[in-house]
């Protein structure tokens, strides 16, 4: 693999910033992600934000890059509108544990529902975290295609799926101006936080992780980074 998540590895987080010089960012960004979410930089807002969630049902694969489990939206899956901008839907993945701490809490899984602007740059990026419980019935979906993909860096086709089926609850959330969690590390992506909590089996988890064969069933989490001088807005308080 280019990169790794190893703590003291050669090509591990502390270092990716080194290896080439396309990922220069890595190390030099001042607004990079993830990050922890703590309470005494979060500006509390009690309304709801401009952000609108314009999803739709569209042909999707399900693809294993070796250092995570994606899914990507083949056809037109709609937009995130955020201040009035439209960014259309791309992609989703997972990393286990989850990347972004809430005050110090590292939940068990993260999804990452990315968006792009017109230039095809990833622009905006939904969080959702959940924890150890009832299975997720967005990812129940493809268990069996997972299965298929555990030994392959391959991608399969797996029909039509609606993103709406990701937690579209929008109800309550953090928003920052962040980056990319893994190299280049671009800057510029608006990052929705879900405040809401989900479950997700560990049997489903487990899955997720054996199929990160880069790194077969060890953690995809880049460490938390520097805030600096941002702030976080915290909407529908
Ligand atoms: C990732 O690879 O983990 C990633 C993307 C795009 C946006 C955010 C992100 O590929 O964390
Ligand atoms: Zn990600």
């Amino acid at each position: 693999p280019e990169f790794n998540y190893i703590k003291g590895s050669p090509k591990g987080p502390e270092h990716w910033g080194e290896l080439k010089p396309e990922w220069a960012m890595c190390k030099n960004g001042k607004s990079q992600s993830p990050i922890d979410i703590l309470n005494k930089d979060v500006q509390v807002n009690i309304n709801p934000g401009d952000l609108r969630l314009n999803y739709k049902a569209s042909n999707a694969i399900i693809k294993n890059t070796g250092h995570s489990v994606e899914v990507e939206w083949v056809g037109d899956a709609g937009s995130i509108q955020i201040n009035g901008k439209q960014y259309p839907l791309r992609q989703c993945h997972w990393h286990s544990p989850a990347e972004h701490l809430i005050n110090g809490k590292r939940y068990d899984l993260e999804l990452h529902v990315v968006h792009v602007n017109t230039s095809n740059q990833v622009s905006s990026v939904r969080a959702q975290f959940y924890q150890i419980g009832e299975p997720d019935s967005f990812l129940s979906k493809f268990t069996e295609e997972l299965k298929t993909l555990v030994n392959n860096r391959g991608e399969r086709a797996i029909g039509v799926i609606d993103p709406r089926e990701t937690d579209t609850d929008t109800f309550k959330y953090y928003r920052y101006n962040g980056s990319l969690t893994t190299p280049p590390c671009h800057e510029g992506v608006t990052w929705i936080v879900n405040a809401k909590i989900n479950t997700v089996s560990s049997k489903q988890v487990h899955l997720l992780r054996e199929a990160n064969f880069d790194y077969r069933g060890k953690d995809n989490a880049r460490p938390v980074q520097a805030l600096n001088d941002r702030k976080i807005f915290l909407y529908g308080a």
